[in-house]
């Protein structure tokens, strides 16, 4: 069966309960289900990851080679500042696609730019929790163009 991972760094835990101006008020509970939801239809499987530690990130790229189709991953403030997450995504074949829930690019100017971008297949950013689910219908295509 076809597996996707979806992973999310550090804060992503507290969606849903505060600043529900900037990231909405859906948890990562939600998003999940919802993702679960439209990926059965393809007979996908999806695993949830979180995590507020580089380093358990890191870990789980490296282990996500061969294993999953591809990443959704919201890489919290770690997409400003993370040259190992980066090298992390280098380091393996499984595509990734970055997602941002807040339009980083109406935000502070340290948000503007992302280390880890260039590395991924892609970037979905500024559409709230929705950015998620189109992510999974991107992989989810790529299953029937085969
Ligand atoms: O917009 C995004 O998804 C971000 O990746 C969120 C990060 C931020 O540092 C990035 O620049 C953009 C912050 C995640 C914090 O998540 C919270 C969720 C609810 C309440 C408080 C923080």
């Amino acid at each position: 069966m076809n597996s996707i991972l979806l992973l999310n760094g550090p804060n992503l835990n507290r969606l849903g309960k505060r600043e529900p101006g900037i990231y909405g008020s859906e948890t990562l509970e939600n998003v999940e289900a919802k993702l679960q939801n439209i990926l059965k239809a393809y007979n996908v499987n999806i695993d949830s990851f979180q995590s507020n530690h580089e380093g358990e990130l890191i870990d789980k790229i490296h282990q996500a080679d061969d294993n999953y189709m591809g990443i959704i991953f919201n890489p919290g403030a770690y997409t400003h500042t993370s040259i190992a997450l980066r090298d992390a995504i280098s380091s393996i074949d499984v595509p990734v696609v970055e997602v941002h829930i807040s339009n980083v690019h109406a935000r502070e100017s340290f948000r503007h730019h992302s280390l880890l971008a260039a590395v991924c297949e892609g970037q979905i950013v500024g559409l709230g929790t929705k950015g998620y689910e189109l992510a999974a219908e991107y992989f989810a295509s790529k299953i029937q163009e085969r």
